[in-house]
């Protein structure tokens, strides 16, 4: 393993010589890998890219190139430090962005980021609020990049395509399940419509799309060690969507008061004032920037975002756990119940949110 990944690093175009190569963290989608290196040169992050879940690695690699270099650009000009502040991609020693090994897996490289703090969990308001603004100022850098950018994941959070995939997983039953699940796929299909008229304003260009990160969990964040945002990381799902599900999503993970997958229900629940706190670092950052339609519906975004988690789970669920990688048998039915219990308290609070969100449009726009 260890000369395997020796052969692989030296495909790319790094500083200095490779001391050691070491596993790094515990993603659920790519294999990563941190590169330390002597001489002074930086050390770097090394990853196999999961090909079953991104299609086309070469064309996620460029999308991730281009923003990261528009981010650079504009953290630049503003005299920050674009090496700390922007991902940078290291090509290969041929050019390109990947290098496909003689298995057909892709690695990709960009420079580690040192010194910085990551967090788990959100588990403060002051932390929510920096989020937030990490996530806003993200989308505000991106505000006047006008390059294409690939679609890594066909319909990643566009419900009319995950309702056709609904739609087939439950006609094809994989797992024999269906006949067990009346009630969750009720909970699915009592609320079709709604979250159909949600997105039909995004196709109607009522709601602009924009460029979005699309996984807003706060461990894709990298903090400076006085606190303050520095870099927002793993761009390999950044596409063209609509601002409001990376807003919704971050809501999502950000402000349960249990696990995602908790099998306690009674510890799931949307806090309200961890919702303040990252709605106002976020508006802090980009009321100004959204149009009236886009503030309309910021705090509906969160129940789409965790509508379409209920439904991704119990589809993978249905189709005998093929996506979601789970810890025991039951785990994406766990996931699904307990993302259903986050659903419902946030319509139960859905006024309040509204609520919120308009107060603090109003201060910052
Ligand atoms: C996956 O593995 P992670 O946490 O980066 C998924 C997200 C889901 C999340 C649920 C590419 O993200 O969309 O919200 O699991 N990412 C992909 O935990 O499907
Ligand atoms: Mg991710």
């Amino acid at each position: 393993m260890k000369e395997a990944l020796m052969r692989i690093a030296s495909q790319f175009a790094l500083e200095g010589t490779v001391r050691s190569i070491d596993p790094l963290g515990g993603g659920f989608i790519n294999d990563t890998f941190i590169v330390r290196t002597s001489d002074g040169a930086p050390d770097y992050i090394l990853q196999r890219k999961n090909k079953n879940i991104f299609p086309d690695v070469p064309a996620m690699m460029e999308n991730i190139r281009k923003v990261s270099e528009h981010i650079g650009r504009r953290v630049a000009a503003e005299g920050g430090d674009p090496r700390r502040e922007a991902m940078t991609v290291v090509p290969t020693r041929d050019g390109a962005l990947c290098h496909c090994d003689a298995a057909g897996e892709y690695w990709a490289v960009t420079e580690f980021i040192a010194d910085t703090v990551a967090y788990d969990k959100a588990d403060s308001e002051a932390l929510a609020r920096k989020g937030g603004e990490g996530i806003g100022r993200f989308q505000a850098l991106l505000a006047d990049f006008d390059e294409p950018l690939a679609e890594t994941i066909k319909g990643f959070h566009n419900i009319r395509h995950r309702f056709a995939q609904w739609d087939e997983a439950l006609g094809r039953d994989a797992a024999g399940r269906v006949k067990d699940l009346a009630e969750e796929i009720g909970w699915i299909e009592s609320r079709r419509e709604e979250m159909m008229r949600f997105w039909e304003l995004v196709e109607q260009g009522t709601i602009p799309t924009r460029v979005t990160h699309n996984d807003t969990k706060i461990s894709n964040i990298l903090f400076d060690c006085t606190g303050r945002v520095l870099c927002v990381i793993d761009l390999d799902t950044v596409m063209n969507s609509t601002s409001l599900n990376d807003f919704g999503d971050a809501i999502r993970s950000y402000c349960n008061t249990g696990a995602e997958d908790d099998p306690d229900l009674d510890r799931v629940e949307l806090s309200l004032p961890m919702f303040r706190a990252y709605t106002e670092g976020y508006l802090s950052e980009r009321a100004r920037q959204l149009v009236p339609a886009e503030i309309d519906r910021l705090a509906f975004s969160a129940r789409y975002i965790t509508y379409e988690q209920v439904l991704r789970f119990l589809m993978d669920y249905i189709d005998g756990d093929t996506y979601y990688k789970t810890a025991y048998a039951d785990h994406n039915l766990v996931r699904t119940r307990a993302q259903y219990k986050l659903l419902q308290s946030m319509e139960r609070q859905a006024e309040a949110m509204c609520a919120v969100v308009g107060e603090l449009a109003a201060k910052y726009r």
